[in-house]
């Protein structure tokens, strides 16, 4: 029996050695040490031995089981340590290796452009104005001199929301609000989004951006308005560019002149930029129209002042050689991360 016994125990202990699967380990409990194990079994034969041999073989087979139970717990251990050490290493974050590389975006050629210019504005004494882009036809049309039959007022030029109510086909309606609202004298540009119903195509673009301009004060003339637009064009295109005034008209001015600048591709020869004509076309101005400032409560007896409006999109065209508008509206990095 006593050899029985250690046969038991060199069994289990061969066996345990050989289990690399902590989940095993109790199916070698079972089979050794259960209810219906070997050990049990062994144990149940006791009542054949003498009172001499019942408490040695007793004794040892308690040691057994002991030994057994120990050898168990002992390798559940050292299973246990080795998933925990193969889990570590798995898992291991080495935190010297270099980050990934997150794209970072650019700003559009549009804001690079108009923050320069409103930078160069803010320089020379102008505030920043800001307003509605749905306003009322009142502040967008009839408060700047054109009346109901103007044909820039037809809808098919114009997003009409109601019949009264429209899309701003200029920033005008944010300098007419403000000379309803602030005493001169008045020094404002008024960047923004403004909407026409035009089909889009490399020129034209249904959304597009004006930066206009007003000075309303005592005794302005046109020298200032030449003098302001001449100093704001040098410090946009450089001091050595050239511009001229050509006579125009405007309903909203009076007089009125279109300035050019004289294309800094070709300095005046005519190229593909300037489309042959060695100058380029930049800005609307004029002397704002009395009825204009009449309309807003200002005197004009008292008071006389000048105003201008620029196309932004045009600028920024013509700046980095873009010959379709309708890039700066299509969200394409390969366009966008050039600037
Ligand atoms: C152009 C022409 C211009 C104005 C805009 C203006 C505003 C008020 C009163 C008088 Cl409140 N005038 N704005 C004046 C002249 C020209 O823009 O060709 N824009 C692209």
């Amino acid at each position: 029996m006593k050899q029985a016994l250690e046969k038991i125990r060199q069994a289990a202990v061969q066996e345990l050695e050989a289990i690399q699967d902590l989940k095993l380990l109790d199916t070698v409990r079972v089979k050794y040490l259960g209810k219906k194990g070997e050990l049990t079994a062994i144990l149940k034969q006791m009542g054949s031995l003498t009172a001499e041999e019942r408490p040695v073989i007793g004794a040892l087979a308690n040691e057994i089981r002991c030994d057994i139970e120990d050898k168990i717990a002992r390798h559940t251990q050292e299973l246990r340590e080795q998933a925990l050490q193969k889990k570590l290493l798995e898992e291991k974050l080495d935190v010297t290796m270099p980050g990934k590389q997150q794209p970072v975006g650019k700003k559009h050629p549009l804001t690079k452009v108009l923050e320069e210019i409103e930078e160069i504005s803010l320089g020379m004494g102008f505030d920043i104005a800001e307003g509605p882009e749905v306003e009322y036809d009142y502040y967008n049309f009839e408060a700047l001199n054109l009346p109901p039959d103007h044909p820039a007022r037809d809808s098919q030029d114009t997003f009409y929301v109601t019949d009264t109510i429209l899309l701003r086909s200029q920033t005008s309606p944010v300098q007419i609000r403000v000379m309803e609202t602030q005493k001169p004298p008045i020094r404002i540009i008024a960047p923004g989004r403004v909407f026409r119903s035009d089909a889009a195509d490399a020129t034209h673009s249904p959304l597009f951006h004006q930066i206009e301009g007003l000075v309303v004060d005592k005794g302005i003339t046109m020298a200032n308005l030449k003098s302001t637009l001449e100093t704001f064009i040098k410090k946009i295109y450089g001091d050595d560019s050239v511009v001229r005034f050509r006579p125009h008209h405007f309903p909203f001015t009076e007089p009125s002149a279109e300035l050019d600048v004289m294309c800094f591709n070709c300095h005046g020869e005519g190229c593909r930029l300037c489309k042959g004509e060695g100058w380029i076309e930049i800005l609307g101005c004029g002397m704002v129209h009395p009825k204009v400032l009449a309309n807003c409560g200002i005197d004009p007896e008292v008071y006389s002042g000048f105003a201008f409006g620029i196309g932004l999109e045009r600028i920024v065209m013509k700046r980095y050689g873009i010959d379709d508008i309708r890039l700066f509206f299509e969200n394409d990095d390969k366009f966008l991360s050039q600037f």
